[in-house]
């Protein structure tokens, strides 16, 4: 019954749709700072997390901007469709009051990437306005974050689903 299987306007028994947010400047990745970012280019993560989401049975959206309005509708777009958010916001993570606030709002479970370890660079990288509307945050791991990221939301979908 249609009713009964509908959490929160999302039909829980459709295939879980998770959108991979990624923002400015990570469509340069692979052409500079390999040591701080990795060797890898935003198609190779695209290409990694699809072959992940696919093994777990989630639909994935892999989306990049250079624009912070565009991350807001995005996040918006995801609430009551969207299953969970994996976002890196790239350097608006520090600065963007604006893609917390369209986060609290979505009220998607979320996790936070980011490839380099943002404890160990300069102190204004030390802040993320995206944190506190997450459930966590990975980073330092490179690529591999994103795959631990989907990981994590696996775990938490499948919890909040089980009744
Ligand atoms: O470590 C991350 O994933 C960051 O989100 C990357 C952002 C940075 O502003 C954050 O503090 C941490 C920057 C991505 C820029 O990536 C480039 C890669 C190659 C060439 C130029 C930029």
């Amino acid at each position: 019954m249609a009713n009964e299987r509908e959490t929160g306007g999302r039909d829980v028994t459709a295939t879980p749709i998770i959108s991979i947010l990624n923002g400015p400047n990570l469509n340069m990745l692979g052409t500079r700072q390999p040591e701080v970012y990795g060797r890898e280019s935003i198609s190779d993560i695209e290409a990694l997390c699809r072959a992940h989401a696919d093994g777990q049975g989630f639909a994935l959206e892999f989306r990049q901007t250079n624009h912070e309005g565009d991350l807001v509708t995005w996040i918006q777009e995801a609430r009551g469709r969207a299953s969970g958010i994996v976002i890196n916001a790239g350097a608006y993570t520090h600065t963007s009051v604006a893609i917390l606030d369209a986060l609290l709002a979505a009220e998607v479970p979320t996790v936070e990437v980011h490839l380099s370890n943002i404890h160990q660079r300069d102190p204004f990288r030390h802040h993320s306005y995206v944190a506190k509307a997450a459930k966590g945050m990975i980073c330092g791991f490179g690529s591999h974050g994103y795959i631990l990221a989907l990981d994590a939301l696996a775990r938490l979908i499948k919890g909040s689903s089980q009744t």
